[in-house]
């Protein structure tokens, strides 16, 4: 446990962190507590990413905040705008911002080494550009690993025409998983041991009730193919909630962030998964939720009970609420914990919380691995009865660019025979007696104007070595990688096979 003094010792020994104007200014009160999470307009911005002292879990730890907030503040912009953002960096070290899904002038898209150099310790950086879409977005640092301690805040573009959609009110309802460890340990300790911080692996129990359920025989099966495998079908995330504080809006579930509505009010939540690494399984129980827009795109309206919201993604929802109160409940995949707010009429009325789901064990399936295996005599349909999976539909033919896959260390699995999942709610999600958003479901509200079909299909697998926290794609790490090359006007159709268990996110633009 890390107390204010071992932390201010630690502080002064190094060179780094705060000034000592910073520290003098914080009373003993007040040391510690988080501002809340701001918002600003216009069309002039100032930034300051700076390391802050928080108190998140009850212990003191060093964020890394935008204008001290965690996250930073909510940046309302309108469509058709010039925004110039200033952002200083008073970080030791060097820091980016990147505008997550902004269409804009590469060179102001703020990833280091690719688009510009960066900002360095102690310099301003000034983005300017024309806001040409609207939704919801957000921004995140592209620098190590401060996405993941606080350099991460929501976007809002106010449109030039209205939504497709009506409603009377609206909230950001960003979702992030907070660690009081440096992330730059827990990546360290990932490195050592892959499942440092996975202890839902099987157990001798586990074992004797398959025992039960499945008999000897396929017990010993499911388990050595498991085993061969060299991995755990309870390997939902590497990072759990053993070191994660999951926030909504940056508030810890007990401190419990709330929304106020009038009865009969069209309430407009904008989900962002600004997390580092968590998947978010997300509903309101007592609520319909309508999905009316994914990633700042409007879609045809969805009504479900729940959705999984991954890395990066954003969902634009929009309930109805005529109780009192009602939970705003986000668990993570790996069931580890979850975050939560309320959503209510006044102040301090309460709602339940509901518990969180029981683990599902992962099937072969979920590995993307479908009925093509045939590991040590286990049948395949054993593997796939609990839901049904569509083949992959029919795809027109046009030209297919597939690269070399590199086999190695880096290169430990591989989808044999991938499938069309996309309707598929995802592992934990499948019968649960709620009706669960898929990606199938999501369709353009507006057509696009290009034509439909594209010129040329590039495949490219998602390669990785789970047990060394090794990833890569076609099995070249990105240190050994050259530029795909894509032709001026040309339009590309990127299909991306996850050969891992692992997620990924793809930055698309
Ligand atoms: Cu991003």
């Amino acid at each position: 446990m890390m107390t204010r003094r071992v932390l201010l010792q630690s502080l002064a020994a190094s060179t780094l962190l705060l000034g000592a104007t910073a520290l003098k200014a914080t009373n003993e009160k007040e040391f510690g507590k988080r501002k809340p999470t701001g918002s600003l307009k216009g069309t002039e911005f100032y930034l300051t990413i700076e390391e802050t002292i928080v108190n998140v879990t009850g212990d003191y730890s060093v964020a890394t905040t935008v204008n001290q907030m965690l996250p930073g503040p909510t940046l309302y912009w309108k469509e058709g705008d010039t925004v110039t953002i200033h952002v200083t960096n008073k970080l030791p070290v060097s820091t980016s911002i990147h505008w997550h899904g902004i269409i804009l002038p590469y060179k102001m898209d703020g990833v280091p080494d690719i688009s510009y150099d960066g900002i360095a310790s102690g310099e301003t950086f000034t983005y300017k550009f024309q806001v040409n879409q609207s939704g919801t977005f957000w921004y995140h640092s592209h620098t190590g690993f401060q996405e993941q301690s606080g350099v991460n805040g929501a976007i809002v573009i106010e449109p030039k025409k209205p939504d497709p959609f009506e409603y009377d009110s609206e909230y950001v309802v960003s979702l992030t998983d907070w660690s009081d460890e440096k992330p730059e340990s827990i990546y360290r300790k990932l490195k050592i041991h892959s499942d440092y911080y996975n202890f839902n692996k099987r157990t001798v129990g586990n074992f004797f009730e398959e025992v039960k359920t499945e008999g000897l025989s396929e017990a010993i099966k499911t388990r050595k193919m498991w085993n061969e495998m060299r991995m755990s079908n309870r390997d939902f995330s590497d990072v759990s909630g053993y070191t994660y504080t999951f926030l909504m809006n940056g508030r810890t579930p007990q401190e419990d962030w709330r929304a106020l509505f009038k009865k009969g009010d069209k309430v407009r939540l904008r989900f962002i998964n600004q997390s580092a690494m968590t998947f978010f399984d997300v509903r309101i129980p007592g609520l319909k939720l309508t999905i009316v827009a994914a990633d700042g795109n409007p879609v045809k309206p969805v009504v479900v009970d729940e959705f999984r919201i991954g890395v990066a993604e954003a969902y634009d929802v929009i309930v109805e609420p005529d109780n009192d109160a009602y939970c705003i409940f986000a668990q993570s995949l790996d069931r580890f914990g979850y975050a939560a707010g309320t959503l209510a009429t006044e102040s301090n009325a309460k709602a339940a919380r509901p518990q969180m789901d029981k683990l599902q064990p992962l099937s072969m399936v979920d590995m993307g691995m479908g009925n093509s295996m045939d590991m040590d005599g286990v049948k395949e349909e054993s593997m796939n009865t609990h839901h049904n999976i569509m083949p992959m539909p029919e795809k027109p033919k046009i030209p297919i660019t597939k690269l070399p896959i590199k086999w190695g260390v880096g290169t430990a699995m591989r989808a044999v025979n991938p499938r069309y999942r996309l309707d598929d709610p995802g592992a934990g999600l499948r019968n649960n007696g709620r009706k669960v958003l898929t990606y199938a479901d999501l369709k353009n509200f507006y057509s696009t104007a290009s034509e439909p079909m594209p010129d040329r299909e590039i495949v490219l697998h998602l390669t990785g070595n789970m047990e060394r926290y090794m990833w890569s794609i076609n099995g070249i790490s990105y240190a050994d990688s050259l530029p795909l090359k894509f032709y001026y006007g040309e339009r590309v159709r990127v299909t991306f096979i996850n050969d891992t268990m692992a997620s990924f996110i793809t930055h698309k633009k």
